[in-house]
């Protein structure tokens, strides 16, 4: 049996289950050293042999309860046709969509062939993880992958994008529907390859107004979780909207979504007052304090336990691992989380 599958049957086990966002990657030399056999960043994505090798790395170092397939959000619109390209030590680039034309410059024509290097590493992990870890897939929630796809690069405020998206709300709007769709097809084909649970990660959700909170972030995602549920009706599915603090209720009741990844900002306290008890829990350490490690890292461990006894829940940290982590300080976390420090 698998403890992290358990959380979502209401079965709390001794210690909670751990994973850790953004847990394969650049902190793990071996990463890096599998990385440099390849020139880019997507070749890495869409070869099955040395994706499934990275997606296992960490379970190899630790004890984790579950491995996150290791592929990319920004390989939906590359597979759609959009141009992406991700550059050393600057990150992705991608050829900007308008809004007003982006169904002539995006097929879903080819976007299965595009996208089966990510189904085939799947299925290659899952054959090669023990039936007591869970394998996650995921991708980028509509909003944030919008943003990404008409911005054309990472931004702290996705000022290009947004003006765009409010100058023109419906083509917008279809551009999310779009996304709803293709996204929901690309989750199911990882469902039949061999993940038994979902993360969307809606990365950017905190910098959608209030005014276009349901519009934007709610509806669509709500779609894709219907989608997936009437697939598959007890999957799992974990939404991480990062940044939307008080607005975490409404998009628990509207999107239905399972489980919820919380951002550092949220106290816990709050959340186990004001979310529904039937909703699984998942975080929210602070990445810095695994670069910290010592007492201030089992300070704040202790503090997630105190708070969320109880309570089935998973253990993460509020955002992606951040690549100057010691790997020491991931174990010391994993054995401290697992009681054995
Ligand atoms: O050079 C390199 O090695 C590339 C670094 C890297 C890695 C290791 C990128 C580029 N993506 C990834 C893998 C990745 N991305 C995973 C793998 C599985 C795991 O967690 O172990 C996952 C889940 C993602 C998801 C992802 N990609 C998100 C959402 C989660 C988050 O961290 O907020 C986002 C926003 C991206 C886009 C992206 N891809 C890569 C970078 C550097 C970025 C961020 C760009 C930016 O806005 O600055």
């Amino acid at each position: 049996m698998s403890p992290f599958l358990d959380t979502f049957k209401g079965i709390k086990s001794y210690s909670p289950p751990i994973w850790f966002m953004r847990q394969a990657g650049r902190y793990l030399p071996e990463y890096l050293d599998v990385r440099k056999r390849c020139k880019g960043f997507l070749d890495l994505c869409y070869s099955p042999e040395l994706a499934a090798e990275i997606t296992l790395q960490p379970l190899k170092r630790f004890p984790l309860d579950a491995a996150i397939i290791f592929s990319d959000i920004l390989v939906v619109p590359h597979a759609l046709g959009q141009k992406v390209s991700f550059e050393e030590g600057i990150g992705p680039k991608l050829t900007p969509i308008s809004l007003h034309s982006f169904e002539d410059h995006l097929t879903v024509k080819n976007f299965f062939k595009n996208a089966a290097p990510v189904y085939q590493a799947i299925h290659l992990t899952k054959s090669k993880l023990a039936p007591s870890k869970a394998l996650i897939g995921f991708a980028g929630a509509p909003w944030t992958l919008a943003l990404y796809m008409i911005e054309g690069e990472g931004s702290r405020d996705f000022a290009k994008a947004k003006r765009q998206a409010f100058e023109n709300e419906k083509a917008f709007t279809s551009l999310l529907d779009y996304l709803s769709e293709v996204i929901s097809l690309h989750l199911i084909e990882q469902v039949k390859a061999g993940v038994q649970t979902l993360q969307l990660f809606d990365t950017w959700a905190g910098l959608c107004p209030a005014t276009h909170f349901e519009k934007w972030i709610t509806s669509p995602t709500r779609k894709i979780v219907s989608n997936l549920t009437e697939a598959f009706p007890s999957l799992p599915i974990i939404g991480f909207p990062k940044g939307i603090g008080a607005n975490l209720g409404e998009y628990v009741s509207q999107t239905k979504v399972s489980g919820l990844s919380l951002d550092t900002t949220i106290p816990l306290s709050w959340a186990i007052k004001n979310l529904p008890s039937s909703l699984i829990l998942q975080g929210n350490l602070d990445p810095i304090l695994l670069v910290s490690g010592g007492e201030s890292l089992k300070k704040s461990i202790l503090s997630i336990h105190e708070d969320m006894q109880g309570r089935p829940y998973i253990f993460n940290l509020g955002h992606g691992i951040l690549p100057q982590t010691p790997p020491s300080h991931v174990e010391e976390c994993v054995q401290i989380v697992k009681g054995q420090r």
